[in-house]
């Protein structure tokens, strides 16, 4: 299929409540959408899941505008494209910046899901047709917003809850999630908020039946992971530590933890996810998918890749309400008693609502 026509959105979406990590506060979302067109028309739609700042990982919002406006949209503009693969190969030459790299790949493979008219879950290999999602709490001023978040969470059927801790509102707080929620499946995440100094406090967290600590050290820190890994026994999933296959299979064989956060974004798109997917069947390492606070579009993608076999814990791929008065797809992402169904209609299986899309759109490129 030869590309025709890409367009670029920047837009900036409300979320409905503050999200919180250990790096910060995110009020609003602003982020980019790709359309990618073919010579019939038909458009495929991928996410670049920056932030407005350089906090999570390295790209931001405006990095990835230029990123992709001046290096990659003009390597596969007219461009004649037989398998979506290509695009990550041809990407690259070019280091890092996964995150604008996987916004083009994601529509290409979207593009690609509906000029073959099957769902994108299908052409990337996936068997499950519904998947279990979990939700992710942002860190509160005062445990009681967070105990009722929890509630409410839990109510609605949610298959695990993720917590948000960092240096000061972690051991304690958990201690008190545990007495008022002493059997709900449960787990943290640091966003890289604590060193090797902080093990003692690490440790206090073994009494209290986590799944797993998400990324507790550094994203650079492989080493020094596997060795928290061998002084505690809560599981460490790596989230900010893996950006492509190679670092999944380094982080297995150091035995940096037990299970990997995957973000489509973070490995540069749904090819790579796919590699590392194989290496950790074949190495028996668990995986879920991550989230990134994404639009429909984004969440989309998600679930596609959630629906391949090794996705066997519950994902923090949240319904479209959670995050926003009203997405910009349809239908909208729902989830009923944590069970999210896969769509089947060809591509990412929801529309794009291009008028709901321009109420946010705050600046285009089209590059024909
Ligand atoms: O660390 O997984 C993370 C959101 C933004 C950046 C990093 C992370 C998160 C989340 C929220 O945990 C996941 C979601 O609900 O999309
Ligand atoms: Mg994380």
């Amino acid at each position: 299929m030869k590309i025709d026509e890409i367009i670029v959105y920047k837009v900036n979406m409300l979320m409905k409540n503050p999200f919180t990590t250990s790096f910060g506060t995110e009020h609003d979302r602003l982020f980019l959408l790709v359309e990618v067109k073919n010579e019939d028309g038909l458009s495929g739609w991928g996410e670049c899941t920056a932030s407005e700042s350089p906090l999570y990982i390295e790209e931001f919002t405006e990095s990835s505008w230029i990123m992709l406006n001046k290096f990659l949209i003009p390597m596969i503009l007219k461009k004649d494209i037989e398998h979506p693969d290509e695009v990550h190969e041809l990407f690259s030459v070019y280091k890092r910046n996964h995150l604008a790299k996987s916004a083009i790949e994601g529509a290409v493979w979207d593009l690609y899901a509906k000029s073959k008219g099957i769902s994108l879950s299908e052409a990337l290999g996936g068997v499950k047709s519904s998947i279990e999602v979990g939700i992710s709490l942002g860190i509160e001023e005062d445990i009681e917003t967070l105990l009722e978040n929890i509630r409410e969470k839990t109510e609605e059927g949610y298959k695990r809850i993720k917590v948000k801790i960092k240096p000061g509102k972690d051991v304690e707080v958990i201690d008190k999630v545990r007495e008022h929620f002493p059997d709900i499946p449960l787990m943290v995440d640091a966003n890289s908020a604590y060193t090797l100094d902080d093990i003692e406090t690490l440790k206090k967290l073994d009494p209290y039946n986590l799944m797993m600590i998400e990324q507790p050290l550094a994203a650079g820190d492989l080493i020094d992971h596997a060795k928290l890994q061998k002084e505690i026994k809560t599981p460490i999933c790596l989230d900010e530590s893996i950006h492509s296959y190679d670092d999944a299979r380094k982080a297995i064989e150091l035995g940096s933890g037990r299970i990997i956060n995957l973000k489509i974004g973070r490995v540069g798109g749904l090819s790579e996810v796919k590699r590392i997917h194989d290496l950790c069947v074949q190495e028996n390492i668990a995986m879920w998918c991550g989230g990134m606070l994404e639009s429909g579009v984004g969440r989309a993608h998600n679930i596609a890749i959630t629906s391949l076999a090794n996705f066997t814990l519950p994902g923090d791929t949240a319904a479209s309400s959670r995050y926003w008065e009203k997405d910009i797809i349809e239908p909208e992402v729902t989830v009923q008693d944590g069970i999210l169904q896969v769509p089947t209609k060809p591509g990412i299986g929801y529309d794009v609502n291009r008028d709901e899309l321009l109420k946010h759109t705050v600046e285009v490129k089209t590059f024909r």
